[in-house]
């Protein structure tokens, strides 16, 4: 049964064990932040501070920050359950007969059902503010010293592609300016940013948004996933969790927001009011510098009656986010491998921050074959952002950082299997030559062919025969070891 909301969640951590209450004052200006650090370094629960300093509005952190958690927030055994449901569907093709055709009925059924519903009524509207509302009523952290100021860092931002009416939700953290603006850190590859520039061609000078704070895991995690332009968070949401994610309709403007959210915000952008944002102790682990990104205007708060504010910190991995990433990184596999079936696993070690390193195993079937997957990956989607791809034969797992790094670093001719591309890098990017462009690297740590001109014999890895292991386990045991 999918969770009705945020609340239903944290109940299902807490009796997983995987929540703890802290019933004293902590402050949500630094010091929550060191509590979620820790919490997650030692693989800790998911904290609900019931008294944030200042604030009767508790505050919930964490509540994505391992992988137990990530699969109670998918309510499945393992995140690969996911992927295994996508690669069912994506299976699914016109059945023979009429037979096939009525087993396939379910299916079909089930598609439909994932598409999100607008409800007439939402506990996010149980109180509404259009008037005399603060963004500084809430517990908004700061969370790193060197911080500009309190970044709401777990917001659901919805808006409407001006050209095609499509609705797109993404993760964008925003910094509290004052009692009614933001700022609307979208960065310059995502689908928020493309909406506000899109206004330009057509005339138009503002555009609402709508920002949702807390919901249902499964619709809070669609906000991060890497998904096409105009494909709707919501609907995939909605498969996530198996039942359609409701929707009400804003009070002050034209968008919709999931029903259970704990907080709205609802408000607007204006093309070209741009305000720097930041620092921000950011996901790399490093300070993002500040820079100008748009003002998000609030013309009203909704809320439930006694909310809960859900928020996350990010920093020197691994973080919450690390483990958010672990399991795009698995569900996204079965898709990844439509257009590359040769790829046998892919691995982002926390170190990397998701794009700076991806670790890639192939069934190498013709000359030129990694380089061919490392030029696709970087033309695909988010995937663009990856820095250093290295690319292993299937025989290497991936997930085995120490294996990688053997036996790559063994299989390269650096000068050889170096290759060098230009393009779009991450925003957060601070060593690249200019924001938003740098190169990337791919290394070739495949066997080399003959066919790429290697014609030396290429050896073999080092294994012990299995009779021996055996014969060696009977000696090992009576030599007393
Ligand atoms: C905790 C967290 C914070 C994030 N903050 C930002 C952000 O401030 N700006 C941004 O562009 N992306 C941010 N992201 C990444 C986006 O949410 C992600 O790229 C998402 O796929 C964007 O959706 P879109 O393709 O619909 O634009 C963040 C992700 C997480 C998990
Ligand atoms: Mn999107």
């Amino acid at each position: 049964m999918a969770y009705r909301d945020l609340r239903e969640f944290l109940r299902a951590l807490e009796q997983n064990q995987e929540l703890k209450r802290i019933p004293f004052e902590v402050d949500p200006v630094l010091e929550i932040t060191e509590f979620a650090d820790r919490a997650v370094k030692q693989g800790g629960p998911a904290l609900l501070f019931e008294r944030p300093r200042g604030y009767n509005i508790p505050v919930a952190i964490n509540t994505f920050a391992s992988m137990k958690k990530m699969q109670l927030a998918l309510e499945v055994d393992s995140v690969e359950e996911v992927a295994a449901r996508i690669v069912e569907f994506l299976e699914m093709q016109v059945p023979q007969g009429i037979i096939g055709k009525l087993k396939m009925l379910p299916k079909v059924v089930e598609v439909g059902a994932f598409f999100p519903k607008v409800v007439s009524r939402g506990a996010c509207q149980e109180v509404v503010k259009t008037g005399g509302f603060s963004l500084l009523d809430y517990p908004v952290l700061q969370c790193w010293p060197e911080d500009a100021g309190r970044f709401i860092t777990l917001p659901l931002v919805f808006s409407r592609n001006p050209d095609t009416g499509k609705r797109n939700c993404g993760m964008y953290r925003m910094q509290v300016f004052d009692e009614r603006t933001a700022g609307m850190h979208w960065q310059t590859h995502k689908q928020g940013a493309e909406h506000y520039r899109r206004m330009g061609p057509l005339g138009k000078r503002r555009m609402d948004v709508a920002v949702a704070i807390g919901a249902d895991p499964a619709t809070m995690y669609s906000a991060i996933l890497p998904l096409p332009p105009d494909l709707d968070e919501m609907m995939i949401a909605g498969f996530l969790r198996q039942t359609p994610v409701e929707m009400v309709k804003c009070q002050t403007c034209d968008l919709e927001v999931p029903a259970n959210a704990e907080i709205v915000l609802e408000g607007y952008v204006e093309l070209g009011e741009l305000r720097t944002e930041g620092p921000f102790g950011d996901h790399t682990g490093f300070y993002s510098l500040a820079d100008e990104y748009p003002v998000f205007h609030v013309t009203a708060i909704t809320q439930r009656k006694e909310p809960i504010y859900a928020t996350t910190i990010v920093g020197p991995p691994p973080m919450e986010d690390y483990f958010m990433g672990k399991a795009i990184e698995r569900i996204f596999l079965p898709l990844m491998r439509l257009q590359l079936p040769e790829v046998r696993d892919i691995a982002m070690p926390p170190e990397g921050i998701f794009h700076n390193l991806i670790l890639v195993a192939i069934r190498k079937s013709y000359p030129g074959h990694a380089r061919k997957v490392m030029h696709s990956i970087w033309g695909t989607g988010q995937a663009m952002f990856s820095k250093v791809i290295v690319v292993v034969d299937e025989d290497v797992d991936v997930q085995n950082y120490r294996e990688v790094t053997w036996k790559a670093l063994n299989n390269i001719d650096p000068q050889r299997d170096i290759e060098f591309s230009m393009g779009p890098v991450d925003s957060l990017d601070h060593a690249s030559r200019l924001p938003n462009y740098g190169s990337k690297m791919g290394v070739d740590a495949t066997r080399k062919w003959p066919g790429e001109g290697f014609t030396r014999p290429w050896p073999g890895v080092i294994g012990m025969s299995e009779e021996v292991k055996r014969r060696v386990d009977g000696l090992w045991r009576k030599a007393g070891l």
